[in-house]
C-alpha cells in the first residue's frame, strides 16, 4: 500500500495526504490502519532490527506515522476501535535520558498499542497513579544510567504490592539493562531495543 511506503520513507506530507485520499474514497479507517499504517511500521521495526535503518530514519518514519494517525484518530474513535493494549511508559527517577524511550513509545504506538508517555525522572507514585488512571495493561520503564537501575526495582516492588494493579505486566529496557537484571528485579520482560519491545509487549498481551 502507498501509505506503508510513505511511512517507511518518512514522508510525512504524503502519508497524511494518502490517508485523506483513502478516506475520501470510502476506505474503512480500520482497513487503513491494518493494511497501511501497521505494515509500514512493521517493516520499519524489522529494518531497524537488521541495522538497515537508523535512528534518524526511524524518527522520520514515526513522524509520518503520527501524521497519518492524526487524520485517522477521530474516525477510529467514532468506530470505537479498541487497541491491542494500553502501555504507560517512562524513564525512571533521577534519569533524564529520553531518546530511546521515545523511540520505544513510537514503535509501540505504530504496533497498535495505546501509549501514554509519562516523560522522564518519574517517581514510583507517578508510575502507580498513571497506571491506575489509564487502566494500563503494561508498565514500561527505561533507564540509561547504572545509578538509576535500582529505581526500576523500587517500581516493580511498589506495583506488585498494589492490589489495584494486580495483573499489570512490567517491561524494562535501556542500555545498561540486561535480561538477567530484569529477571532479578521480578520484571515480566526485557527488550534490548524498540522493535524487540513491540515483539515483547505483543507476546505478553497475547
Ligand atoms: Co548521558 N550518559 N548523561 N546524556 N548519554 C550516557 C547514557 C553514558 C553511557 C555516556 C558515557 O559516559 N559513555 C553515561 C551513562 C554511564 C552509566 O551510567 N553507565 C551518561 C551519563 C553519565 C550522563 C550524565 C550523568 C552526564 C553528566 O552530567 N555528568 C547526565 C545524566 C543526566 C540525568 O539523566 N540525570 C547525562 C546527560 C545526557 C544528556 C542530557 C546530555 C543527553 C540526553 C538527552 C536526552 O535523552 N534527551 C545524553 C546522551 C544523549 C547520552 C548518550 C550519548 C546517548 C544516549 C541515547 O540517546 N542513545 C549516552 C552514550 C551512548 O549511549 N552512546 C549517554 C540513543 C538511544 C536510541 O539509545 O537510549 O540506549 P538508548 O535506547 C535504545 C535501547 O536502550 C532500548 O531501545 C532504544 C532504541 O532501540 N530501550 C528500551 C531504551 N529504553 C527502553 C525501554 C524498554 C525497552 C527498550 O522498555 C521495555
Amino acid at each position: 500500500m502507498k501509505l506503508a511506503d510513505a511511512i517507511l520513507h518518512g514522508e510525512e506530507n504524503t502519508s497524511s495526504a494518502v490517508t485523506r485520499e483513502l478516506i475520501e474514497k470510502g476506505v474503512d479507517p480500520v482497513e487503513i490502519l491494518n493494511d497501511g499504517l501497521y505494515p509500514g511500521m512493521e517493516v520499519v521495526g524489522a529494518k531497524f532490527k537488521a541495522n538497515e535503518m537508523f535512528i534518524p530514519e526511524v524518527l522520520l518514519a514515526a513522524k509520518a506515522m503520527h501524521a497519518a494517525m492524526d487524520v485517522l484518530k477521530p474516525l477510529l474513535i467514532e468506530t470505537g476501535l479498541s487497541t491491542r493494549g494500553t502501555v504507560v511508559m517512562g524513564t525512571v527517577k533521577g534519569d533524564l535520558h529520553d531518546i530511546g524511550k521515545n523511540l520505544v513509545c513510537m514503535m509501540l504506538e505504530g504496533g497498535g498499542f495505546s501509549v501514554f508517555d509519562l516523560g522522564v525522572d518519574l517517581s514510583l507514585e507517578t508510575f502507580i497513579n498513571e497506571a491506575k488512571q489509564n487502566k494500563a495493561d503494561i508498565v514500561g520503564m527505561s533507564t540509561l544510567l547504572t545509578t538509576t537501575m535500582p529505581s526500576m526495582k523500587e517500581v516493580v516492588n511498589g506495583i506488585r504490592k498494589d492490589s489495584e494493579l494486580r495483573g499489570v505486566k512490567i517491561v524494562v529496557g535501556g542500555a545498561p539493562v540486561t535480561k538477567n537484571f530484569a529477571d532479578s528485579i521480578g520484571a515480566d520482560g526485557y527488550a534490548p531495543d524498540a522493535s524487540n519491545a513491540v515483539d515483547l509487549v505483543n507476546k505478553i498481551v497475547n
